[in-house]
């Protein structure tokens, strides 16, 4: 890491790192120290295969996804931002029609950083999350998928950390070294919020993290690619288009857990639980169980229904709303109120509050919309096999541990109930111990012949990249 022809061949990027030293000089303590990262909490015992995964070696049709096999701790990890707009202005808030920043805006400082670092210890979290999963893999196919998406979120940070380390100076490179010490669920030095602190003990819980969570990141990263601090902007719609391979693993390995459980019901006409575990599938009582604890912590991470932090992200430019540049008002949200649920007098119900405090409640508003109609796809599947079964999202207050909701116990009709009623029916509502000893004990080796899968879940309906079903996507050597 010492000559400027490694950095160029070995970090592929657009922000001229060949010719900035200052980059370089940060980049020469913190790269050693991430492979040390990855070495210890990337996945477990993959060091020597070989995956065929995806690289952005540029950002243009050809270089954003290039395909082959590839150790993980040689994946190229790079610096992309998409090309500036020329005359790209801050789009919102008090300084709207101000030119964008190229530079931080000093007064904004602390913030940016902190919205910055928030947003990049989500991406070590993820891979610290998921570390054990390939060991009981269903099929070569989802053992790749599994390892693309820890080395994108590895990327993510690097995206990131290239932000604190060019733009922050000495705090920006403690903090991107600090975003390496951190450690989902730990007890002394955790993630910063709170899902990154949950375990993924097995292949539902990835996929339903996959499909919830991973799509907060969209939302959040689609807020920032509105940011008035131009670096911040670009890094991310460039973040957007890995995430959106994310979100299809966990959309299609639920709907492929859900297809499989499905066709065996419907084939051997049963609908008791206890029954469609015996055929080695999970039933979708499981599956729901599932839903409703990985929906409500992600709700979670939109943060305060009502928040000043928002209402000053957004008034200084830092970070807008979800296509923001679309929205069809005065950018400024000066007079305009938004609902949001709170609880009074032992019921749910709903108030205006000025809309510049509602921006967390309002995104979470419009990811709800993206996250219904997934959900409404696998109910499809469900159907098409005529099971009558529904999956359904729990009402927004369910389970939730941050905002107006927090504090109260909220079944997943939206009744507000007692705490000690709410517990009794939790493990109804929720996975429960016996759940994830059934689930993971269905999970415990990992399917290595290419072509063939887990007993519990249906294949994909093609390939990666043109690439058959069958094709060896991991080599174990
Ligand atoms: N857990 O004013 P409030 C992704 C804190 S996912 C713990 O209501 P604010 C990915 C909050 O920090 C996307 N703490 O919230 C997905 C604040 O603390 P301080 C990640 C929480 O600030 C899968 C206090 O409570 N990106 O990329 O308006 C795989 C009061 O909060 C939580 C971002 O989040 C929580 N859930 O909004 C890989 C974008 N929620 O200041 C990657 C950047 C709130 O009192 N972050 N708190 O110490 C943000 O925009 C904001 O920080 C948040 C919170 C939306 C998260």
């Amino acid at each position: 890491m010492n000559s400027n022809i490694d950095y160029i061949d070995k970090i592929p990027n657009n922000v001229d790192l060949g010719r900035d030293r200052v980059l370089q000089r940060a980049l020469e303590h913190w790269q050693p120290a991430y492979m040390g990262w990855w070495y210890d909490m990337g996945p477990n015992e993959s060091h020597n295969y070989d995956v065929y995964l995806r690289t952005a070696i540029s950002v243009d049709a050809e270089g954003w996804a290039v395909f082959d096999y590839v150790k993980m701790p040689q994946y190229r990890w790079g610096i992309f931002l998409v090309p500036p707009t020329a005359g790209r202005e801050v789009n919102f808030g008090v300084n709207k029609g101000q030119p964008a920043w190229q530079d931080v805006p000093g007064e904004y400082r602390s913030m940016l950083r902190r919205l910055i670092v928030t947003q990049g210890d989500t991406e070590p979290a993820s891979v610290e999350q998921q570390k054990m999963l390939g060991m009981c893999a269903p099929s070569l196919y989802d053992l790749r998928n599994i390892y693309q998406v820890n080395v994108e979120e590895g990327r993510h940070l690097w995206a990131m950390v290239y932000l604190l380390h060019r733009y922050f100076g000495r705090d920006g490179r403690e903090e991107a070294e600090a975003l390496l010490e951190r450690r989902s669920g730990d007890v002394d030095n955790p993630r910063i919020l709170g899902a990154f602190n949950e375990p993924t003990p097995d292949w539902l819980a990835f996929y339903m993290f996959t499909f919830f969570t991973d799509r907060d990141g969209k939302f959040q990263l689609s807020s920032l690619a509105e940011s008035g601090f131009d670096p911040l902007a670009r890094t991310c719609r460039f973040m957007l288009t890995e995430e959106a391979h994310h979100m299809f693993v966990g959309e299609t390995g639920v709907g492929r857990i859900v297809q499989r459980t499905a066709e065996l019901m419907a084939e051997h006409k049963v609908d008791d639980p206890d029954h469609v575990r015996a055929l080695g599938v999970i039933d979708l009582q499981t599956v729901q169980r599932y839903l409703n604890f990985h929906y409500s912590v992600t709700l979670d991470l939109f943060g305060g229904d009502i928040s000043s932090n928002a209402a000053s992200f957004y008034t200084t430019g830092l970070k807008g709303r979800y296509e923001e540049t679309k929205i069809d008002d005065d950018h400024a949200l000066t007079d305009l109120t938004y609902k949001v649920g709170t609880v009074k007098g032992g019921r749910v119900v709903e108030e205006e509050i000025p809309a510049l405090n509602a921006l967390n409640e309002r995104l979470r508003d419009d990811y709800i919309g993206e996250v219904q109609a997934g959900v409404d796809r696998w109910n499809k599947i469900i159907e098409k096999n005529g099971i009558p079964f529904r999956l359904r999202l729990p009402h927004k207050g369910f389970h939730r541990q941050i905002g107006n909701f927090a504090g109260h116990h909220i079944s997943p009709e939206g009744e507000v109930m007692t705490a000690a009623a709410w517990k009794a029916k939790r493990d109804e509502w929720m996975p429960n111990a016996a759940d994830y000893t059934f689930v993971q004990a269905m999970m415990t080796g990992r399917v290595v012949e290419p072509g063939k899968f887990a007993n519990w879940i249906a294949p994909p309906r093609r390939g990666i990249h043109t690439q058959p079903i069958d094709f060896e996507y991991v080599r174990f050597n």
